[in-house]
């Protein structure tokens, strides 16, 4: 079964060409991605994003390509990316009902040196009685969708609408249903964490890490290390395998380096979905009322039992 089937038998029409459409755009953005060593699309930008960060051209060019693919769809009332100031408003559609909020190239520091990264979409809603601006700015737990792209050794879409997650393999430019239903492990075999933050983070992590290590923490379970360092990666990895992927707030970055927009809760969005669980230590992310677009967030997400777990141990320890 196609995406656009599955979407069509599922959602409404509005609906399933948006999300037709994105997948669209990604299998645009795999393209340059599969050959990228032969072009000249590898390397920096020579421009920074409005988070201060250095754009590699092909963050450039799958930002351009999911605009266009937006800007083609009356349905589609603003785009707000990761990778511009400002979101875009389309002014002259009132009655455009959709909000793509999105990532196009997470992990693109690894693009260089042929590692996964992908592509991260939210969709929300411009519901009754709110402004645009004002949806922008609702909670996750108020998203219509979520969904994304792993350009892997294969490349997989998956998304959910709030009714399961699905995952589609693509094969010819069509992307093909591959796992219906999926659901992430209630509790796995690895943690995934850049380590090196250790001891730049609140001890309460570190004591975290070590009682999944030893086996002290999950019901005498010892984890595995593994990070990639591509979010959707070590995501996608936890969706299927189970576990726990965190990046707390660090004396670097006090408020988590992850965006809570563009990929905290989409992917949290899908965890849950999957039967899994996201908190930013605290509080569950998909609670959480953004200030602005570009906020970020701690991040704990995975499987019930590690999350749970870890969560507890905050909630134990006191405030450093
Ligand atoms: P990148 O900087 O390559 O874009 O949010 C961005 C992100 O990658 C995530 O994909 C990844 O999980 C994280 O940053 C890696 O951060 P560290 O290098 O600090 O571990």
């Amino acid at each position: 079964m196609t995406l656009f089937q599955h979407v069509s038998q599922h959602h409404t029409p509005e609906l399933a060409a948006l999300i037709t459409a994105i997948a669209d755009g990604a299998v645009t953005i795999e393209r340059k991605i599969r050959t990228a060593g032969l072009g000249d699309v590898l390397g920096a930008a020579g421009s920074e994003n409005v988070q201060g960060e250095a754009q590699q051209k092909l963050d450039v060019l799958a930002n351009d390509t999911l605009i266009e693919v937006m800007k083609a769809l009356p349905a589609v009332a603003a785009v707000v990316s990761e990778e511009d100031d400002e979101p875009i408003l389309f002014a002259d559609r009132p009655a455009a009902k959709f909000i793509a909020i999105f990532d196009p190239l997470d992990g693109s520091s690894n693009i260089d040196v042929n590692v996964n990264v992908g592509t991260i979409v939210s969709i929300q809603e411009v519901k009754p009685g709110l402004t645009v601006q004002e949806a922008i700015l609702q909670p996750g737990s108020e998203q219509v969708a979520a969904l994304y792209v792993n350009y892997g050794p294969s490349t997989i879409l998956v998304y959910t609408a709030g009714d399961g997650v699905h995952g589609f393999t693509l094969s010819e430019g069509e992307f093909l249903l591959s796992s219906e239903n999926m659901k992430m492990p209630q509790q796995g075999p690895y943690y995934s964490m850049n380590e090196a933050n250790v001891d730049e983070s609140d001890k309460v992590y570190s004591d975290a890490i070590a009682g999944l290590r030893d086996g002290t923490l999950v019901d005498g379970k010892k984890h595995g290390s593994r990070y990639v360092g591509s979010f959707i990666a070590d995501f996608h990895r936890t969706l299927l395998k189970g576990g726990v992927f965190l990046y707390p707030p660090t004396k670097k970055v006090p408020h988590g380096k992850l965006r809570l927009l563009y990929e905290a809760n989409p992917l949290s969005f899908i965890a849950e979905q999957a039967g899994g669980a996201a908190i930013n230590g605290h509080e569950r992310i998909l609670a959480i009322v953004p200030t602005q677009p570009h906020v970020r967030t701690p991040l704990i997400i995975g499987s019930q039992a590690e999350v749970a777990a870890i969560g507890g141990l905050i909630a134990a320890s006191p405030r450093e």
